[in-house]
């Protein structure tokens, strides 16, 4: 060992190289792999299907769900934080979008993992990040304060007979969603996968019952039923 550590230090650039490999050779060689789900409880989410019920009661579907995730933090049972600052975006209709992928995540126990549904204040800032349609499509008007919408969930909902359009938006700094999942996780080199999954039913419940006829049904220029979504969206994600 001693050998080879002092053979590093003297040896050319191309023996380093070799040295290195040798030392990252325990960790996994593949990327850890985020995969998500999507459920209404525990059903598999079927766009444009009505007949969904929110603890409200809302008979409901989805047409649509576009989203960020970012700022994701893993820590492991040693206290060691690995932080990532990629930004996802996630249109749940594009399959490409739903494998997020961590490199140099080690192999081990983990005990937290962290992330926002969202963008901090640094990003969330109008023009911040790449130009790209999908961005640019999930503007929120400068006239609205600027950034980005953090979510769109979209569809119909039933009442009395009659269809009524759903969107619900979050934006602002201060409706961005945190997510806290504090449970042991295994990373393995052979098996690096962690499933995240969302129950869309938990946007309209815990803490508050959101019912799209008392509390609206277009969040975007509300901000009390911005607040509630985002309160309701700090337990939508599990792993699973
Ligand atoms: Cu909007």
């Amino acid at each position: 060992m001693r050998i080879i550590f002092i053979g590093c230090v003297i040896a050319s650039a191309l023996f380093q190289v070799r040295c290195k490999k040798t030392e990252t050779a325990s960790q996994p060689v593949t990327p850890t792999q985020i995969a998500l789900q999507f459920t209404v409880e525990n059903e598999i989410l079927k766009f444009d299907t009505l007949g969904y019920y929110n603890a409200a009661g809302n008979n409901y579907s989805i047409s649509n769900l576009i989203f960020y995730l970012s700022a994701f933090e893993f820590e492991n049972t040693t206290g060691q934080i690995y932080k990532f600052n990629d930004v996802y975006l996630v249109d749940v209709k594009n399959k490409n979008n739903l494998n997020l992928s961590f490199t140099d995540l080690p192999a081990g126990t983990y005990k937290r993992v962290t992330f926002l549904i969202g963008l901090d204040s640094l990003h969330n800032l109008s023009n911040a990040l790449p130009n790209t349609i999908e961005n640019n499509n999930m503007a929120w008007p400068p006239a609205m304060g600027g950034g980005y919408h953090f979510i769109k969930l979209e569809g119909k909902f039933m009442d009395q007979n009659q269809m009524f359009g759903m969107a619900i938006h979050l934006g602002r700094n201060q409706n961005c969603v945190v997510i806290n999942i504090t449970q042991n996780i295994s990373l393995k080199p052979e098996m690096n996968r962690i499933n995240l999954s969302m129950n869309i039913n938990e946007w309209f419940k815990n803490p508050h019952i959101y019912d799209l006829n008392i509390d609206g049904n277009f969040t975007m220029s509300d901000s009390a039923a911005m607040a509630k979504i985002k309160q309701n969206g700090s337990d939508v994600f599990t792993i699973n």
